[in-house]
Parts: C-alpha cells; sequence; structure tokens
C-alpha cells in the first residue's frame, strides 16, 4: 500500500520547491516508492482532524497503514530505514549519514529560518535593519564551517545520502537570499542535488499542484 503524505493546497512558495513535502517527496522518489498525496489548506491543517496527525497543524504529514508520522525528518529516517538507497549499509556510515541529517535540521536549518523570518515577518519593524546583518552573519558563519568540511567532495560523507538530501533542502531555502552563491562549493553541491532525477520528478510533482498542470511522462 503506498503511503500518503500532506501537503500545501495554495503553497506560498508557488509550487517551487520550498515547503517540507518536497524533501519526503524526494526521498520517496530516490527510493522508488510511490506514494499519495492529501492536499491541505490553511485553515484545514489547523482542524482537528489534521491536528490528530500533526499536533502542530502542519505539514507534511506520512500515513502508512496505521503508522501516522509527522516532521520531515524523521519521516524520511523512516522511509530510508525501510528501503534501501538513502542509507548506507555499513553500520558507521549509516550512523555518521544519520548524525548529518540531524545536523541538517538542528544545527543549519535554524540560523537559515531565522534569516526567513526576519526578512517576511519583521522587514518593518523599526529595529529590523539593525537586526538583519546580524542575523546574515550567523547564516555565513555556519554556511563557512559547512563549506570547509565539503571541501571539494561530491557529498558530505561517500555515497550520496538522506543526510545530503536533508543539507540540500536545507540549504536551497536560502537561494533567494544570494547568500549561497557566497560559497561555490555549497553552491554545486546544491546544484548536484537538483540534478538528481529523483529531486527533479519530486520537484515536478509539486509544481503541478500549483500550476494545475500534471508532470509530463
Ligand atoms: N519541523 C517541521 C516543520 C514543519 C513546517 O514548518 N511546515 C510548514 C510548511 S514547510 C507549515 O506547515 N507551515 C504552516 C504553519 O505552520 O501554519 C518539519 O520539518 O516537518
Amino acid at each position: 500500500m503506498s503511503p500518503t503524505i500532506t501537503a500545501f493546497k495554495q503553497s506560498p512558495d508557488r509550487g517551487r520547491g520550498l515547503a517540507r513535502d518536497m524533501r519526503v517527496r524526494w526521498a520517496l522518489e530516490e527510493v522508488g516508492q510511490a506514494y499519495e498525496v492529501r492536499l491541505v489548506s490553511f485553515s484545514e491543517m489547523k482542524e482537528p482532524a489534521h491536528r490528530a496527525l500533526h499536533p502542530f497543524g502542519q505539514i507534511p504529514t506520512y500515513e502508512e497503514g496505521d503508522l501516522v508520522l509527522f516532521e520531515s525528518g524523521s519521516i524520511i529516517l523512516h522511509i530510508a530505514e525501510h528501503h534501501a538507497g538513502l542509507l548506507p549499509a555499513d553500520a558507521h556510515a549509516r550512523a555518521r549519514a544519520i548524525t548529518w541529517m540531524f545536523a541538517a535540521l538542528n544545527t543549519v536549518e535554524p540560523p537559515i529560518l531565522e534569516l526567513t523570518n526576519a526578512r517576511l515577518l519583521e522587514g518593518d519593524k523599526p529595529w529590523s535593519t539593525d537586526r538583519l546583518p546580524l542575523v546574515q552573519d550567523r547564516v555565513r558563519h555556519r554556511l563557512g564551517e559547512l563549506s570547509t568540511r565539503l571541501g571539494r567532495t561530491d557529498w558530505l560523507d561517500g555515497a550520496f545520502s538522506a543526510g545530503d538530501l536533508l543539507m540540500v533542502a536545507v540549504l536551497l531555502r536560502l537561494r533567494a537570499s544570494g547568500i549561497l552563491d557566497e560559497y561555490p562549493n555549497l553552491s554545486a553541491y546544491v546544484a548536484r542535488g537538483e540534478a538528481r532525477p529523483a529531486y527533479k520528478r519530486a520537484f515536478a510533482a509539486q509544481l503541478a499542484v500549483f500550476t494545475g498542470h500534471p508532470p509530463a511522462g
């Protein structure tokens, strides 16, 4: 039975790949697992029926038989643990790939989200112009460290893994700011992620929700 995920009925980014169902779609495409999508509006997300799946009234959720999950990282870990392709077989390499999943969500995504919030939600506040450079510098600090670790390698630790999937998904949220371009190896890393056929299929499926046109092929 195919799992069902939830996604925005009206995505704020107009289906450009930033909503977090994208990373779950990408993981499912990487492992070749077909899936269903249930679209929810902002008001539906806050209703009891959806909150029974997701206590914080958000997307994505994941339903598979009687299993219900929320949190994109947990969903992707579940997918990666039940299918080949997103985690290495070697126990230590697997633990390191999972470490990168946590690093993406817990160390790299928070300053990026802070920057998004500073721009979108606080841009009209009188203190915003003083605060924004501080927030941008916190992002640069983290990216500098990540860039040093990645160096000239294609992926964070050997072959592409769920750690890379989440890291690329998180870094993509920075593209509009221009900050990612300051780190050529990270830009190239993100581009490598976007070039993966599974990413392209997931992106096309998410965009189709916005355009109303199903992806070709
Ligand atoms: N930590 C959660 C964050 C989920 C989240 O923020 N989802 C956003 C969409 S990308 C959402 O539903 N926003 C609407 C809202 O919070 O009301 C995850 O990784 O799944």
